[in-house]
């Protein structure tokens, strides 16, 4: 069951596509957005319109005050301990490339080790491996199980003195695994390496309890959980960003600047260099409260509850490979392919039927390798999913057999 007029609340529903109702099955790669984040974009730019940090006028104080208003809900909607600790960036990818070339680039080299798994997303797998060529550390990587998930004893026994740094997601955005990264923290603290988690797949569905984690990065993408695009943030310790150098230079960041040199604002804001994108800040915010308003606890159950029935569903319709852990998780991924059928082709036809899913490898090409595919078809649901946009699917997945001669 989906609680009342959620839908009603996010516009693209409306939409037909090819002369059909959307059914909108990629929340994965992007969520929609509800009004109450569009009109609060809107509010930005029409009313408060000024740039931040720096006017003593009017426009100006709003604006700072909406922009560090929406940082602070954010931290709270995180449990994040202390002032300082969140930096705004584009999202995910910004994140860790601002860890790899802030953190590690200068910290690491060789001999020393960074351990990744192979369930991780490019921007999760592509700064280290340009980290790794320049510093000379070595990349080893957790593989992954029979049944999707990260092999934990391997992983324990990767861990020796030489790794610095572990990077994991918490949620994979091909199988839906969600990794036990309390654990995965732990293991690797008791080495003294430090560790990054993906949170990009985790943060729209389940409650994260930054400082439970106890990871000291944690980087996230405000568009995957009903913010707008090209904002997001990276979380870590005070005192790690304070030894931090920057990421970026120019307004902004400094304290002050003379002909020789600079010395470097407080942080958050020596992370923060240039005009920041306010409007998505202020969106981000309205989106953290949207999104307590209807509950994490819901949100999880309710993707989790649509993933095991998707999983169900597809498997009553027989000639279909399903991948990740059989019991699906609150990441609420479903990937699969119909046995016979390029991907890519299945997605053209369900599209036809005014289905979106994803297809292709997910920027996850090593993880393709691992299931032995170049491609799988994946449907992702969101709190604005029913089971009806299941029977759509599954509608669909018939007329693709149709197509292909297959049977039913
Ligand atoms: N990490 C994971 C686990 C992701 O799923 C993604 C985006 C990223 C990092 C990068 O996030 P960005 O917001 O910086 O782009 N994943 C997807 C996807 O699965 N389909 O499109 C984007």
């Amino acid at each position: 069951m989906i609680r009342d007029n959620i839908r009603d609340d996010f516009p693209t529903l409306k939409r037909k596509v090819h002369g059909k109702p959307l059914v909108y099955l990629d929340s994965t790669a992007t969520s929609l957005k509800p009004y109450p984040v569009i009109e609060a974009i809107t509010d930005f730019y029409a009313n408060h319109n000024a740039n931040i940090h720096r006017g003593v006028y009017l426009l100006s104080q709003e604006a700072t005050e909406l922009y560090e208003r929406a940082r602070n809900r954010i931290k709270k909607f995180f449990s994040v301990p202390e002032d300082g600790e969140i930096v705004f960036t584009k999202g995910t990818t910004e994140s860790i490339n601002l860890v790899a070339s802030s953190w590690a680039r200068k910290r690491l080299g060789r001999g020393d080790v960074i351990v990744l798994s192979e369930m991780e997303h490019h921007s999760n797998m592509v700064p280290w491996q340009i980290v790794a060529k320049e510093t000379g550390a070595e990349i080893k990587y957790i593989p992954v199980t029979e049944d999707g998930r990260l092999n934990l004893e391997y992983y324990g026994n990767l861990l020796d003195n030489n790794v610095k740094i572990v990077a994991v997601n918490h949620v994979s955005n091909v199988l839906g695994t969600l990794n036990p990264v309390g654990r995965i923290v732990e293991m690797a603290h008791e080495r003294g390496a430090v560790v990054l988690i993906d949170g990009a797949q985790s943060a729209p569905h389940i409650r994260v309890d930054i400082e439970k984690i106890g990871a000291d990065f944690y980087a996230v993408s405000g568009h995957k959980m009903l913010a707008p695009t090209g904002i997001g943030f990276l979380y870590a310790k005070r005192e790690t960003f304070e030894e931090m150098d920057p990421y970026q230079a120019g307004g902004d960041m400094i304290l002050e600047v003379c002909l020789e040199g600079a010395t470097w604002n407080e942080v958050p804001y020596k992370f923060e260099a240039g005009t920041q994108n306010m409007a998505g800040v202020v969106g981000f915010g309205a989106a953290v409260d949207y999104l307590s308003g209807v509950g994490m606890e819901f949100i999880a159950e309710h993707g989790w509850g649509l993933a095991r029935e998707a999983r169900e569903e597809l498997t009553k319709l027989g000639g279909i490979t399903l991948y990740g852990p059989s019991e699906a998780s609150p990441g609420a991924v479903v990937s699969f392919n119909v046995e016979g059928v390029h991907p890519h082709d299945v997605g053209t036809i369900l599209d036809m039927e005014g289905v979106a899913v994803r297809t292709g490898h997910h920027c996850a090409q090593p993880l393709m390798k691992v299931l032995g595919v170049s491609a799988t078809v994946r449907a992702s649901f969101y709190l604005y999913n029913t089971e009806d946009d299941i029977d759509a699917l599954c509608r669909a997945l018939v007329k693709v057999k149709e197509v292909f001669n297959l049977g039913t």
